[in-house]
């Protein structure tokens, strides 16, 4: 299979906070700036899944623009649209904003956030696209397109595409040329395989779009990830019980409404998750990996682990390069991985949900303490550690050189003990073995060794610091070591 992989130097997000004094009444944290620009397009009510998405997102809403919610149809609902569930959820939003705000500054008001709310195609797939099909979600998104933004606009689709394949339609037909290929190249695309024939249409019409998806049955989806039990790990934060005592009850109001699971947990979120600024993802790259999966730029044929199809949307030949499921490697390690690296002969899961797998207590944790944000005060949550490194984010070493990775200045906005694991992530540029430490990778200032390579190779370092707080809450830095001859 061919694979190009796009290996450019990004700038990584960081939080900013305030400095870690135990003051009696600590101030809020500072919300991120240069956001990235979000339109959620959503089957909401095809699954009670939706919903627990929709909760999830809006205790993120400090770090993401978000610039439009749209209710949409899919292969699971195809003649109804249901913006008043949204509308039900911003309710509860607005009920603990004001608490949210004591947290982290940057929580949108409840009417901004309603003034986003929008319907889109009101039927189902392709037949509901065309000349005089605009709907008050494409037209949403063609206005979000033609705003004076310089940032990429990101399309998060949970249910079916077709109001963003009506949105395009119409730039098509109704811009010039030009115009329309500056317009398109600003999207940039997740949905969650195809629920619907939109998908297939607007790879096959636009084939520059960058568009990230699994292609094919539930079982092919990386985002199944979420929700999927990892044999041989510990389960725990996607079950039941854990969501009842984290989310659900004793929480307030927006925990008391998310649903029971009853396909899936959050199937939609991995369509988001990698957006959230933690240090560890870059959106525009993919293949690095982030809480949200990994994906590589596959050109054509685009693999699928299961040609069945998905509920009866056809799989259609793939004819462009499109970002989909990669394979990662890691070992679960039923206790927090500080501390113990993993043995010869440690049995690793090696599977293409991996990507979402290997984070995932990490970002169920982050939401558990996200929604205790909602009813208690500064001081009686947690809040995550702020990463900092000691050196750039980008080196250069010779093949056999010694390099030390440091992040000895990392702070934790509660005071929090932190805990360090440096690792090498040996599937971004395909390294056939990990570039180990010499020495235990849990402290802040770990050292490595540069493999001999006869032409530059750039290897990917991550940094987890886990604080101590309850629940533990993990920020990332990565750093790119360009290895030379
Ligand atoms: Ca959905
Ligand atoms: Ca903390």
């Amino acid at each position: 299979m061919m694979r190009k992989l796009s290996m450019v130097l990004g700038c990584t997000a960081l939080l900013v906070a305030s400095p870690a004094m135990a003051a009696a009444t600590p101030p809020p944290l500072a919300a991120p700036t240069a956001k990235p620009r979000v339109i959620v397009l959503s089957d909401i009510e095809a699954d009670p899944d939706d919903t627990q998405s929709f909760i999830r997102l809006l205790l993120y809403s400090s770090e993401l623009d978000l610039e439009g919610l749209v209710a949409t149809t899919s292969v699971h609902m195809k003649t109804a649209i249901h913006p008043d569930s949204i509308r039900r959820i911003l309710q509860a939003y607005a009920l603990v904003q004001p608490n949210l705000l004591r947290h982290e500054a940057g929580f949108p008001t409840p009417d901004r956030l309603r003034a986003l709310v929008r319907e889109g195609q009101p039927g189902y797939g392709m037949a509901m696209v065309g000349a005089g099909k605009d709907t008050p979600g494409s037209r949403l998104i063609v206005e979000a397109l033609e705003r004076p933004d310089p940032r990429p606009l990101r399309i998060s689709v949970w249910g079916g595409a077709n109001t963003l394949a009506q949105a395009l339609y119409t730039i098509r037909e109704t811009r010039p040329p030009e115009t329309a290929k500056r317009l398109i190249a600003k999207l940039r695309v997740y949905t969650i395989s195809d629920q619907d024939d939109g998908g297939a249409w607007l790879r096959r019409s636009f084939p520059d779009l960058f568009y990230i998806v699994s292609p094919g049955g539930y079982g092919a989806g990386t985002w199944t990830g979420i929700h999927t039990l990892i044999d041989g790990a510990d389960n725990t934060t996607i079950s039941n019980a854990w969501l009842r005592d984290n989310i659900q009850q004793g929480h307030g109001p927006l925990g008391a409404l998310y649903p029971d699971v009853a396909y899936g947990m959050e199937g939609d979120t991995p369509a988001y998750l990698s957006l959230i600024p933690t240090g560890l993802s870059d959106p525009e790259h993919p293949d690095w990996g982030g809480w949200g999966g990994r994906y590589e730029l596959y050109t054509p044929p685009l693999a699928t682990t299961d040609p069945s199809g998905f509920s009866g949307v056809p799989i259609v030949p793939e004819t462009r390069p499109t970002w989909s499921n990669a394979i990662d490697s890691y070992t679960p390690l039923l206790a927090r991985p500080y501390g113990r690296a993993a043995t010869p002969g440690e049995r690793q899961i090696k599977d293409f949900r991996a990507g979402i797998w290997r984070w995932r207590d990490e970002f169920q944790n982050d939401f558990a303490a996200r929604m205790a944000w909602t009813t208690l005060p500064f001081a009686q949550t947690n809040h995550a550690p702020v990463v900092k490194l000691a050196h750039p984010d980008h080196l250069t070493v010779k093949s056999g050189a010694r390099f030390v990775l440091s992040a000895a200045d990392s702070s934790d906005p509660d005071g929090d003990s932190l805990s360090f694991q440096w690792f090498h992530y040996q599937e971004i540029g395909h390294w056939q073995t990990p570039i180990a430490s010499g020495i235990s990778a849990n402290i802040h200032t770990v050292d490595f060794t540069a493999p001999t390579v006869t032409e530059p190779r750039e290897a990917h370092f991550i940094v987890r610091v886990t604080d101590k707080g309850t629940p533990p809450l993990t920020r990332y830095a990565r750093v790119i070591v360009t290895i030379t001859p």
